[in-house]
């Protein structure tokens, strides 16, 4: 019987609806259960089976994943080799290049083919000796790998009952996890167990779980991973370590994930024995040539280096006079006559600068651009400070046009509560990429800058440091596999919506049930906001508590440092609160082009989001609400405390349509998000009233706990450590 369209759908939709099937977080995104090869067919096709064949290669490792790939996803398919020659008919799959799936070379999509370069893909309904089939074509092995988890994701979250049309290329060239991974097994600012490398396993054992880690980054398009902390040590680079990370790499490969490691400035001291780590000392030179010929000759596909010099203690080219420059382009040499790149750091400042901490990074580096090699990125975070819940973007997004810049996102949420708390940055970074530099004139957006469209270079990338670790859910929290969904999918189309991400890491992950579908999208667009208003808003920075940054600490003074201290950020006093970086202030706003410039520095133009990075203001400023400063604040404080409560009833009412086991760890993650918050907002709110000395304005609850309950006892129940590194 002919099915009308609609119905298909029906099927589709209900055969994806599977709320209740006990789902193993372990799985991520890529657990659904298999879609039915006749699924959501045309109605020219309704009645048939819409893929019958698949018509692959398998003489390499990659095309044996995109058949396997594609016969897990698809129930029902037949799977013939293209290298038996196998004919075409009605229904077929085909998944290839043209050299794996000769048949493809006459389907007319050579031209198509050609603009895509290695890593694109198109799937196509054609046309092909005159029978209907769907072609998923690309120019290498992995970008028919990308194509065929591509095609899946569509046949989950995508009405594709008409013609597929598709081209996809990424628009950066690196898309990379950072990994801050020791070589002792923890993980820096990792809140989800520990290292997944195991390296004292390696290289005789090597975990089966990287290759599922290696497969849910090549779902995503992501290209290859930092594996070491970029607090590195030396003992990364020895020929012990080395073999570790090939072993890694081998495991890899297949999915077009190339290994790259951080490199510890004074390595040629600590391991060759050489008495300094100058750039320009020839001795040294050599040393790092011959470290990049020996890690080539394990690794063939080695990506490169990354650098964090002269940062928060770590060495680099300023301890002997040089400039980052000198350093990175030492590095680069080594580095070329094998293709690979260094990724040089931008989170440089320096203890002795004393000028404000936002503006040192700027300042260090735009003098020298121009000056780096063409296989150097300069790495910058967002935003100029340090991955804060909201910063304005960094400076040298537009500053630098000569050089390659290259965006690092935190995935992990270091300053966003952790593991326990949902915070969805997808908004945050398109908020971020969005962004309008001004560089060349109105639009010129953050993307635009580093994407290659204004500066005009090809090599290009995009770095988020993972959240990623041994926990069986990956993530810590069970909702922060959206981040790493979020990032992967960004990273290779940094246009799509926030709401688009959220739906679709949903249906993959949730299934479509329609109040799952209508509740948890909203909750995740809805969250990082909310951590904003309950943690810092208004422009508010660094109001964490020290070491672990976990829980408010607005009062923290005491580190040897004057700019790790929160007081240092707010500077609250009688007469107000925020940092003025006016030019009557530090000046910080003289880094961005002008139209950003006098955007900030006019305080009734400046966002008010941003409005206490940027300025110093009286507590009775009038705002846009009509309400004055003190009163916006706390209501702000109030409103992210709100938030928690409906995300937590909201959550409480999918407990029938969502498997018990996951609804009661994500419920649990959620009662620990509203008492934080609730913690937050007292401590931020009594601590600022000791200035203020106003009264919370109707709308605001009376506090839950006393400020010096608050001050003495450490969020996270272990003892801050006094003059740590904040
Ligand atoms: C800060 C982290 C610290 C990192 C540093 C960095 O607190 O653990 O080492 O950034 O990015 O956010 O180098």
């Amino acid at each position: 019987m002919k099915l009308p369209p609609r119905s298909w759908l029906m099927v589709f939709t209900l055969s994806l609806a599977t709320p209740m099937h006990a789902a193993d977080v372990y799985d991520l995104w890529l657990g659904s259960a298999p879609v039915p090869a006749s699924a959501n067919a045309p109605e020219a096709m309704a009645g048939a089976e819409r893929f019958s064949w698949l018509v692959t290669g398998s003489a390499t490792a990659t095309q044996r994943l995109v058949r396997d790939e594609l016969r897990a996803g698809l129930s029902g398919l037949t799977v013939l080799d293209a290298a038996d020659g196998g004919e075409v008919r009605a229904g077929a799959l085909l998944a290839g290049t043209p050299a794996s799936v000769p048949a493809l070379a006459d389907t007319g999509l050579g031209e198509t083919l050609a603009t895509l370069g290695a890593e694109g893909f198109l799937i196509r309904s054609v046309k092909l000796r005159g029978r209907e089939v769907t072609v998923i074509a690309a120019n290498s092995d992995v970008g028919v790998l990308y194509g065929a988890f591509h095609f899946l994701r569509l046949l989950r979250t995508a009405d594709t009952s008409a013609r597929f049309d598709v081209v996809e290329k990424p628009r950066f060239a690196l898309r990379l996890l950072n990994h801050w991974d020791n070589l002792d097994g923890s993980v820096e600012r990792g809140y989800a167990g520990r290292s997944l490398w195991k390296w004292d396993e390696l290289p005789d054992r090597v975990d089966p779980r990287l290759a599922d880690y290696a497969r849910a980054n090549a779902s995503l398009g992501l290209n290859g991973g930092v594996l070491n902390n970029v607090n590195a040590r030396a003992q990364s680079l020895t020929g012990e370590y080395l073999r570790k990370a090939a072993a890694i790499a081998d495991v890899f490969r297949p999915y077009g994930m190339r290994v790259y490691l951080s490199a510890r400035f004074s390595a040629p001291i600590e391991l060759g024995g050489l008495p300094a780590a100058d750039p320009l000392d020839p001795a040294v030179a050599a040393w790092w040539r011959a470290k990049a010929d020996e890690i080539h000759a394990l690794i063939p596909d080695f990506g490169g280096f990354l650098v964090k010099a002269n940062s928060e203690g770590q060495p680099g080219p300023l301890t002997y006079g040089r400039t980052h420059a000198d350093g990175a382009n030492m590095l680069a040499a080594a580095l070329a006559p094998h293709g690979g790149v260094v990724m040089w750091r931008a989170f440089v400042y320096e203890p002795e600068h004393g000028s404000d901490r936002i503006s040192q990074a700027y300042d260090a580096l735009k003098p020298f651009d121009g000056d780096f090699a063409s296989n150097v990125l300069v790495q910058v975070k967002n935003g100029p400070l340090d991955f804060m819940p909201r910063e304005p973007f960094h400076p040298l997004f537009g500053g630098m046009p000569k050089t390659r810049i290259m965006p690092e996102l935190q995935i992990t949420q270091e300053y966003l509560g952790h593991d326990k708390q949902l915070a969805f940055l997808a908004p945050m970074w398109r908020e971020f990429l969005d962004a309008d530099t001004h560089s060349h004139g109105p639009g010129s957006t953050v993307l635009k800058t580093v994407d290659g469209s204004l500066g005009g270079h090809r090599l290009t990338g995009i770095a988020g440091v993972a959240n990623t670790g041994s926990d069986r859910n990956w993530t810590g929290h069970p909702l922060a596999q959206a981040n790493w969904y979020a990032f992967g999918r960004l990273a290779w189309d940094p246009g799509l919506s926030s709401r688009r991400i959220a739906e679709e890491w949903t249906a993959l992950t949730f299934g479509s049930e329609p109040r799952v579908a209508a509740t948890l999208p909203r909750l995740l667009l809805e969250s990082r906001e909310a951590v904003v208003d309950y943690s810092m808003p208004l422009g508010l920075h660094h109001l964490i508590w020290a070491d672990h940054h976990y829980g408010p600490q607005p009062w923290c003074d005491h580190l040897p440092r004057p700019d790790w201290n929160p007081v240092y950020f707010h500077r609250a006093a009688v007469d107000g609160i925020g940092f003025d970086r006016t030019p009557a202030g530090s000046n910080a706003v003289a880094q961005y082009h002008p139209g950003a410039r006098e955007q900030f520095a006019d305080i009734a133009a400046c966002p008010e989001e941003l409005l206490l990075w940027f300025h110093r203001v009286p507590w009775d400023h009038p705002m846009k609400s009509g309400r004055t400063l003190w009163d916006e604040l706390c209501l702000r404080y109030q409103r992210g405390v709100d938030w928690t409560r409906d995300a937590r009833r909201s959550w409480a009412a999918l407990a029938d349509v969502i498997d018990a086991g996951r609804h009661a760890e994500i419920a649990a993650k959620f009662a620990i998000q509203e008492a934080d918050a609730v913690r937050w907002r007292d401590a931020c709110l009594l601590y600022f009233q000791t200035f203020s000395t106003r009264a919370f304005p109707a709308g605001v609850e009376a506090p839950r706990h006393a400020l010096d309950e608050l001050r003495s006892s450490d969020p996270l129940g272990v003892s801050a450590a006094s003059g740590g590194k904040p």
